[in-house]
């Protein structure tokens, strides 16, 4: 009697599962993959800490499922998600397709202690979305939520949602194409005060486009807002014949607090690789660290408008929000701007009236980008570095303009290598991943810290033209 209570409390304790699989042909009560539910709007009856396995047929095969309204998965609690996976077994552990059927419908609205996981374990993302208007859209996500391995494909409009926190983001993939309809990838503007990492986006790739001579383009990430992080994201700008006006930034942050943007990589990005941009007031707690922007396309290189990191008033600010600024706790530390020509690399300053108190700019290093840093007097300015071509040459393992290269510092460097100050206590990682040991080195990757280069993908076929359709 005492082992099936065991057995009772423990299978409560780790939830059931369920089964859905668009070729099954049984009872379809979800219980068994022979009667499986044929689609996620089928489930019915699942508690918190449930797991529904979803087949994606066969290895190399593509189970679709198709929506006409967006899926309003069933919400588990906080610490116990329901969790809707693609099944790792062999012959359901293909890909798994979400294909809306008609127009004007998003993926996904509100939801809530969900994880949504096209992880089958082998680092592929087995989940895609097909059609349809936003992937998600909508007021929720309010907590305890998980998007992984999961590709949003190629469209228009993804991601949108204006209040909210609780989302992580990993292993995700979105490549926009240009259209009147919207100008970013990522908007959301969570102006509710929340701590670090309540909006988390890990691992992912992001591609929107630009055009080739000016800094038009659309934002890759619009607004933020308070707790969004971004880490060991890669962030592209690819060329197309874009003809409408918005200037094309990384991550534009319009307003919030305790941001984070470390280890990301940000390349041919038309404007800012990364705006803080105070319109709506003034920063406090935003770290941005160990990220590499860097552009390997001489036209856009030749064009008055990109620059690196840039913390500062907004051009175009509230008034008496944005004007004289302040800012707190704002670090600015170990990143690399590459190949930028004469433009600038680095900014941290509020303009007018406005100040800092307890900013770092710290072990920064910008090579070929010979634009004079607007730093502001009352941040702690440090370690930082300014190469020309034939000092980055030296100081990094391997660099030539516009090459494929190796940023670590040299074994025989003397400018980079053990020359930068410790923020321990701020970070503890470079670019790659490494835990940083002994005198930390200037710029984004640490010599000797091992752990391999950034995340990079083969980048899609660059989309020309304004709508593709799919
Ligand atoms: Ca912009
Ligand atoms: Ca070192």
């Amino acid at each position: 009697m005492r082992f099936l209570l065991t057995i009772l409390v423990c299978a409560n304790c780790i939830g059931a599962s369920y089964y859905v699989d668009s070729t099954a042909s049984g009872s379809q009560d979800g219980s068994s993959w022979a009667n499986a539910w044929t689609n996620v709007t089928q489930c019915t009856g699942l508690s918190a800490g449930d797991t529904v396995w979803i087949s994606g047929g066969s290895a190399g095969s593509t189970n679709t499922y198709y929506l006409t309204a967006y899926w309003n998965p069933a919400a588990g609690s906080s610490g116990n998600p329901i969790t809707y996976k693609i099944s790792p077994d062999i012959g359901y552990n293909g890909h798994v397709e979400f294909e809306m059927s008609g127009t004007g419908i998003n993926f996904l609205g509100a939801f809530n202690h969900v994880t949504i996981s096209g992880d089958a374990g082998d680092g592929n993302r087995h989940m895609s979305l097909k059609s349809g208007d936003h992937a998600i859209y909508g007021n929720g996500a309010n907590g305890g939520n998980t998007i992984e391995y999961f590709d949003f494909g190629t469209r228009e409009k993804f991601f949108y949602w204006n209040t909210g926190a609780g989302v992580t983001m990993n292993n995700c993939r979105a490549y926009k194409w240009q259209s009147s309809a919207k100008d970013n990838i990522i908007f959301t503007y969570n102006t509710t005060e929340a701590a670090y990492d309540s909006i988390v986006f890990t691992n992912c790739f992001f591609y929107a486009p630009r055009t080739a001579t000016t800094g038009y383009g659309d934002d890759l990430a619009k607004d933020m807002g308070t707790g969004v992080s971004f880490y060991n994201c890669y962030f592209e700008g690819y060329t197309t014949n874009y003809v409408y006006g918005q200037h094309q930034d990384g991550i534009q942050w319009l307003r919030g607090n305790y941001g984070k943007v470390i280890g990301n990589t940000f390349r041919n990005i038309g404007n800012y690789a990364v705006f803080c941009e105070a319109y709506h007031g003034g920063f406090t707690n935003v770290v941005v660290a160990n990220n590499l922007a860097y552009i390997d396309y001489s036209e856009l290189q030749g064009t008055t408008a990109p620059q690196g990191f840039v913390i500062a008033e907004g051009a175009g600010y509230i008034s008496g929000k944005g004007t004289n600024s302040f800012f707190r706790d704002v670090v600015l530390a170990n990143n690399n701007v590459i190949d930028y020509g004469a433009h600038k690399a680095f900014s941290l300053t509020p303009a007018g009236t406005g100040s800092t108190a307890d900013c770092v700019f710290w072990n920064n290093v910008a090579a070929n980008s010979s634009g004079t840093w607007t730093i502001h007097s009352t941040v702690s300015t440090n370690y930082n570095v300014m190469l020309d071509t034939t000092a980055a040459a030296s100081a990094f393992t391997t660099y030539s303009e516009f090459g494929t290269n190796d940023y670590t510092p040299d074994s025989a460097d003397t400018v980079l290598l053990d020359q930068g100050g410790n923020l321990s206590s701020y970070f503890t990682d470079d670019i790659t991943g490494a835990t940083r040991s002994g005198t930390w080195d200037i710029g984004a990757y640490e010599f000797g810290a091992g752990g391999g280069d950034p995340p990079a993908e083969v980048v899609p076929t660059a989309v020309v033209g304004t709508l593709r359709a799919l």
